[in-house]
């Protein structure tokens, strides 16, 4: 996690508006061996709170620090729960997602 945070603010030095693009984002994922779309998709949902296509700096925080609290279980519960408001009528694809998701925290663990 403090690899995304120091790539984030790298990106904000380049970036005066403070916002990471979908592709800026999935640059970083690349960066991390996280190359599967689907994933990349999943995990910039995630940040992407109000869904407009950019992640603000107040949606990296917010979406790191539900990431990066409790243990590892707790991060799945929490991380799973805002993607259930996305998706919440799409139950396989929401329990894929969470196995996504799991491998993806338990790689910052
Ligand atoms: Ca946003």
């Amino acid at each position: 996690m403090r690899e995304i945070k120091a790539l984030f603010k790298q990106f904000k030095r380049e970036n005066p508006s403070g916002q990471v693009t979908r592709t800026e984002f999935n640059e970083v994922m690349e960066q991390m061996g996280l190359v599967d779309p689907f994933l990349q998709e999943r995990i910039f949902r995630i940040f992407d709170a109000n869904n407009d296509g950019v992640i603000s700096f107040q949606e990296f925080v917010v979406a790191w620090s539900v990431m990066s609290r409790g243990t590892p279980s707790e991060k799945l519960d929490r991380t799973c729960a805002c993607q259930a408001r996305e998706i919440p009528h799409d139950t396989r694809s929401h329990s894929l997602t969470c196995a996504l998701v799991r491998s993806f925290v338990r790689s910052f663990v």
